[in-house]
């Protein structure tokens, strides 16, 4: 990755950088007691749920993995409400550094969205990808965001070296416009639908060793995905990301991260139910279009999925 530290400071540079590489990479750009303090408090939160033992846990201030299982999907969740609701975490999402970039970048005052995810990855030895979501953009409507345009900024808590696996990106990605990625489900847990995401092995990915601090700024159709744990420690991080001030986006983008989370997974849920084939003979392409609509809609119930499924069923047959 290049390092844009240089072009602070030099609004034009950011932004021609930008729209030729779509993404922006710095390697101390956010304040690093902020850094830390996050970091602090987030593993504080993984001992008090008994995700990391209480004793001998860390090392330089990073969690370690004691293998066993992995947190269910409801420790998880604890864990993610108490992350979200933290005032470091949220005041990181409006690190003053990163702003100025992306409003050097826009040209004008942004806004935080509410949703603010942090990345939580477990070392898995064997792993060939990173847990949860495979490579995807942002952008993709599918993710139900319905924005002209915005950024995501990603922030590393720790040390993530090439052990760790952090984030890669695709230079000039963002000019292939939306991408074909397989799979139905996105921001949820990802059962069923097939593992969403693009196929990694078409592209030309590029990373680098991210210390604390440091930051990569991506357009939302810049392919980017994490990369596997084979560490000792969990991957700490967090994504935030910002649109101009005056431009909108669905719900999704004013809502806390773990309750779209929660909604996403029960519009995968009712999207999946044998009644909704059974009712309207949904094919799986008509379901993922329904699942975008109720994500965009924020409908969670099988009287609207199936309505939305003979919709949209219907116009499939009118357009051949
Ligand atoms: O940190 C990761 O594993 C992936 C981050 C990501 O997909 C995002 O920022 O949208």
């Amino acid at each position: 990755m290049t390092d844009s530290g240089g072009a602070i400071g030099d609004p034009q540079c950011l932004r021609e950088r930008m729209e030729e590489e779509g993404y922006l990479y710095f390697e101390g750009l956010v304040d690093l007691d902020q850094v830390r303090a996050t970091k602090g408090d987030i593993v504080r939160i993984l001992r008090e749920h008994h995700i990391v033992e209480a004793d001998g846990a860390e090392a330089d201030g990073d969690a370690l993995w004691s293998g066993g299982p992995q947190p269910t999907e409801a420790e998880y969740m604890e864990v993610y409400d108490r992350i979200v609701r933290l005032e470091s975490f949220q005041a990181l999402a409006r690190s003053p550094e990163l702003v100025a970039v992306i409003e050097a970048i826009c040209q004008e005052q942004i806004q935080v969205w509410e949703q603010q995810l942090v990345r939580l990855i477990y070392p898995e030895p064997e792993a060939v990808a990173a847990q949860g979501v495979g490579a995807h953009q942002d952008g993709d409507p599918k993710l139900g965001y319905r924005a002209k345009s915005f950024y995501t900024g990603w922030i590393p808590l720790m040390r993530i070296d090439e052990s760790v696996g952090g984030l890669a990106v695709v230079p000039g990605s963002h000019r292939m416009g939306v991408l074909q990625s397989a799979g139905t489900v996105a921001s949820s847990s990802g059962r069923r639908g097939g593992v969403y995401g693009l196929d990694a092995a078409a592209l030309d990915w590029v990373t680098v060793d991210y210390e604390p601090g440091s930051a990569v700024i991506f357009a939302c159709l810049t392919a980017h995905r994490g990369l596997p744990n084979r560490s000792d420690r969990i991957r700490l991080s967090c994504d935030f990301r910002y649109q101009p001030a005056g431009e909108t986006a669905s719900w999704l983008a004013h809502t806390l991260g773990p309750d779209v989370r929660r909604t996403a997974q029960q519009i995968d849920e009712m999207v999946s139910r044998r009644a909704l084939y059974v009712t309207t003979g949904a094919t799986p392409e008509v379901v993922a279009q329904v699942r975008q609509r109720m994500l965009e809609e924020r409908s969670t119930t099988l009287a609207r999925a199936q309505e939305l499924a003979r919709e949209i069923g219907a116009g499939m047959v009118e357009g051949g």
